[in-house]
């Protein structure tokens, strides 16, 4: 497990062969070939301006070098502690204990981008379309979404369908996902719900199909990276938001400013950033991502490895059953006894019981688990723990659902690399 201070120098001697991710750090977002090298050029002042005071030796700063002092504090764009998987798109997770927060602060929320943020977020000027099958189409402002509709703040769980993928054996391709492609924060806004009654659904509407202004990385004109949606039934539930605020401030721009759609208990692709548009529609949407094998799985359980033809794929719907172990950290030391904590979520469902062991599963202790705050929040668990002896133990934790569905111990592999819920272990040295 690497350290925050590991991190970021990773992140830092990583600026040095990477230009891009250096732009991305001082930018903050659009990371555009055109872009590359502008810290040689106009980028001296944006770099002056954020260290406070000139540099006298600037010509000297490699391509793509940012200052240190800049490093520690822009990272990600206020994003602290992230270990970063991939520059572009960007794409970044949090380690666990950095989840630790009944609410994940913004600077803790993971990052997932398919393709390029827009340029102009800014929420003047900023409409939303929703369209296809209803009897009142419209465009609103967020100004308007807020008159119109009741405005509501609530905690909402969001996972990527594909954290955990880096567990896969034999490897799935993508985002090699870890733990904290998840997150819980307070999310601000309408309820979808609403503004799609408003709209006037008609009775042929079977999905939602959702549209941000994201641009495709091949920077093809109206090619979209991900368009996602979900089957009208569920775009009707009380805890779906159409986002523009979390926690208590605007969106972050990596996060989807200036407007989005928080859909908890699913896949995060649901959730579409920098959202334009709602399309209802009389069939499954056809977007980019939600075909061929993407956010898919097989209808039926497949051994590892297993090549599975296209047609049996279907479109995954509520995320498993699944726990995190947010303190003490994996590798750290601790005393014979301790409190252990996390969270636990299950797609729509609420969780039921959170048991941890210390001896690899021979026998579990269950801990105290907290009623979420709000449907579609995730739900806050403790325990104490008495270690018998000094040497290495391991603190699984296993969530259990309103359905009896528990985390297995073995990863229920697809081909995509997806929904991997099998318990945290934790590693820890008692003295
Ligand atoms: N417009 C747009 N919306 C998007 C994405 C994207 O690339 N573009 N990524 C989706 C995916 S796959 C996930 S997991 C969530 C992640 O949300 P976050 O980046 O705020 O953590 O956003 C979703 N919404
Ligand atoms: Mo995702």
């Amino acid at each position: 497990m690497t350290t925050e201070g590991e991190n970021k120098n990773n992140q830092r001697t990583q600026f040095l062969e990477k230009p891009e991710t250096a732009d991305m750090a001082v930018e903050g977002c659009t990371v555009n070939n055109d872009r590359r090298g502008f810290l040689r050029g106009a980028g001296l002042a944006t770099m002056s301006a954020a260290v406070g005071m000139v540099i006298p030796f600037h010509r000297n700063i490699p391509q793509g070098f940012i200052p240190a002092a800049m490093a520690q504090e822009n990272v990600l764009m206020g994003k602290d502690g992230l270990t970063l998987l991939n520059d572009r798109p960007v794409n970044a997770e949090t380690p666990p204990e950095l989840l630790d927060d009944a609410i994940t602060p913004t600077n803790r929320h993971f990052i997932r981008n398919n393709g390029l943020p827009p340029e102009d977020m800014s929420a003047e000027g900023w409409t939303l379309t929703v369209d296809g099958f209803v009897d009142n189409p419209m465009e609103m402002s967020i100004a308007a979404l807020k008159d119109n509709f009741e405005v509501v703040t609530m905690a909402l769980t969001v996972e990527c369908g594909g954290n955990g993928r880096a567990f896969f054996d034999p490897p799935a391709s993508g985002n090699q996902w870890t733990l904290g492609a998840v997150a819980c924060s307070e999310w601000t806004g309408v309820r979808l719900k609403d503004v799609l009654a408003k709209a006037g659904v008609q009775s042929n509407v079977v999905y939602t199909a959702h549209f941000g202004a994201d641009s495709h990385l091949s920077g093809e004109e109206g090619k979209l990276p991900i368009s996602r949606g979900m089957p009208i039934a569920k775009a009707m539930t009380d805890n779906i938001l159409i986002a523009f605020a979390m926690n208590g401030e605007d969106l972050h721009p990596m996060n989807g400013a200036p407007l989005r759609l928080v859909v908890p208990g699913w896949p995060g692709s649901c959730s579409q950033k920098w959202l334009r548009r709602i399309e209802l529609r009389d069939q499954v949407h056809d977007g980019p991502k939600m075909t061929g094998k993407a956010y898919r799985v097989p209808a039926y359980p497949v051994s590892p490895g297993t090549d599975v033809p296209k047609e049996d794929f279907v479109i995954i719907e509520r995320m498993p059953v699944k726990s995190l172990v947010t303190f003490p950290a994996n590798g750290a030391e601790s005393g014979k006894e301790t409190e252990v904590r996390g969270h636990a979520w299950s797609g729509d469902r609420m969780v039921d019981s959170l048991d941890i062991s210390i001896d690899f599963g021979a026998t579990w202790q269950s801990a105290s688990l907290d009623a979420p705050v709000n449907s579609g929040a995730w739900q806050n668990w403790r325990a104490n723990v008495t270690f018998p002896q000094a040497g290495y133990y391991e603190v699984w934790a296993r969530a259990t659902d309103s359905a009896g569905e528990a985390q297995p111990f073995a990863i229920n592999w697809n081909p995509k690399g997806y929904l991997n819920n099998t318990m945290h272990r934790v590693g820890l040295r008692v003295s």
